[in-house]
């Protein structure tokens, strides 16, 4: 919290603070673009949702994955809102802001 105040400070006091603003929302565009990214990389068939299968195929992007089956399917549930079976690309946001 101090610390957060003092670049506050430190950034209004050079002028700084409408780049670094701007640069926060950067930041953020381009974590919501990878998001999207990774989320249409996973949804194979292009349907705007991901199934278990789909998204068991995140161990392709992340290999550390691939011995935790049994968590995979524990996250799908857990991510899966509305327990519809599929994740919508608002679950799969959801979830990864969550878990940075
Ligand atoms: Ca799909
Ligand atoms: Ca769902």
């Amino acid at each position: 919290m101090l610390r957060l105040l003092l670049a506050l400070v430190l950034s209004t006091s050079v002028g700084y603070a409408g780049v670094a603003a701007a640069d926060a929302d950067n930041k953020a565009t381009k974590k919501a673009d990878k998001q999207q990214a990774l989320f249409k990389k996973l949804d194979a068939n292009n349907d705007g949702k991901i199934s278990l299968d789909e998204f068991r195929k995140v161990v392709d992007f992340h290999p550390k994955l691939k011995e935790k089956a049994t968590a995979l399917n524990k996250r799908f549930s857990k991510l899966d809102t509305n327990a519809d079976g599929f994740l919508s690309q608002e679950e799969f946001n959801a979830a990864r802001t969550k878990t940075p």
